[in-house]
């Protein structure tokens, strides 16, 4: 496999708020138990922009986040060159054209929170792809952490996989948390029908209770139905349903209004899971949520295992992640089309497909 001496990918670079063109980035060496991956698929999210507005996120000391980074922290890809101590193991799991899934946030594998398989909430590190470490918006990507290699089913392509790692991981992630409270009679709410509520859709459908969806956008209408919300709505005061009369919402927007609205249709001990990150401070309705015992669930990502079931999930049709691939050279106008809500279902760029 012959790799070139340099490529080209996107980033962030701390003295714009838009996302630069770097070329002629040298594709790094590789140390003795590195690895360097073909970026096959990287996937586009809203962190992305709020990343170039609102600056990486924060590394524990003592790292500091450079100045500029490649951006794209949904990545799947195939290894294309070994370190020199990894090429001596025999039965290694890392061989040239093996398929992995990054893990988003690099972990350690030895604080608590990884040892209670919480490794997305690892204490130790805050390095994360394409959020204040190189990611996957170029062609060739030096991993460093094996540990965040997960691998892909053979059944699953690398679009899906990338994908999977944070607009599926993430509402999984959330419904795990409250999946014993939903029964076949539960009624259950998903605002926001973007990447990741249209994925919630999906895997919630697998538990067999009544679903409602609602978004803003009167044409989500239809992909909302045909992924398995029994119902949709753009305003949920024009339906029939009462006040107070949802077991569990799920919230993938994150604003005022939607918060409101959890208000009030959560009946008493409901649970709401937060999700969307549409405003970085809301007003929680104290008393009222306290009167009738509101259970609130705060979601970031998920864990490595959590990723691998993920992945089985796919691999078996129990969900289908909702891809647009875009050619990689036309990401900075697909990211603005994200910015000004033109886009449906997840972009993925395939970076060595040109
Ligand atoms: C997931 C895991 C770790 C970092 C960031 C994320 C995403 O939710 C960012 O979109
Ligand atoms: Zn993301």
């Amino acid at each position: 496999m012959s790799i070139p001496k340099t490529q080209f990918g996107y980033g962030y670079d701390k003295r714009y708020k838009t996302i630069q063109k770097f070329d002629d980035i040298p594709i790094p060496s590789v140390g003795a138990n590195e690895l360097l991956l073909k970026v096959e698929a990287a996937g586009l999210c809203l962190s992305d922009p709020h990343t170039l507005i609102g600056g990486p996120i924060e590394l524990k000391p003592p790292l500091k986040t450079s100045d500029k980074f490649i951006m794209g922290h949904e990545i799947a890809g195939s290894v294309c060159k070994l370190g020199s101590e990894l090429s001596k193991q025999q039965d290694s799991k890392f061989k040239i054209g093996s398929r992995f899934a990054l893990q988003i946030n690099f972990c350690c594998g030895d604080c608590e929170m990884c040892r209670k398989g919480l490794d997305g909430a690892c204490t130790t590190t805050s390095q994360c792809y394409g959020l204040n470490e190189d990611g996957g918006f170029q062609q060739y990507l030096l991993v460093k952490n094996l540990r965040t290699l997960l691998p892909i089913p053979d059944n699953v392509s690398f679009e899906d996989a990338a994908v999977c790692t944070d607009s599926v991981l993430t509402p999984f992630h959330a419904i795990q948390k409250v999946k014993h409270k939903i029964q076949p009679t539960s009624k259950i709410l998903v605002q926001g029908c973007g990447g990741l509520g249209l994925n919630a859709i999906q895997i919630l459908k697998n538990y067999n209770c009544h679903l409602v969806a609602t978004d803003l956008k009167p044409d989500i209408k239809s992909t909302a139905l045909k992924y398995g919300a029994n119902e949709f709505y753009n305003d949920l005061s024009k339906s029939n349903h009462e006040p107070q009369s949802f077991d569990i919402i799920f919230d993938f927007v994150g604003i005022q209004p939607t918060v409101d609205i959890s208000n009030k249709y959560l009946k008493k001990r409901g649970t709401l899971s937060m999700i969307g990150l549409g405003k970085f401070k809301l007003v929680m309705p104290n008393y009222l949520f306290a009167l009738r015992e509101i259970e609130v669930f705060y979601n970031f990502g998920g864990n490595s295992i959590e990723q691998i079931e993920c992945m089985k999930w796919i691999s078996k049709g129990l969900i289908k992640p909702d891809v647009t691939i875009v050619d990689f050279k036309k990401l900075p106008q697909a990211l603005e089309d994200l910015v000004n809500d033109k886009v449906r279902g997840r972009v993925v760029f395939r970076p060595n497909k040109l």
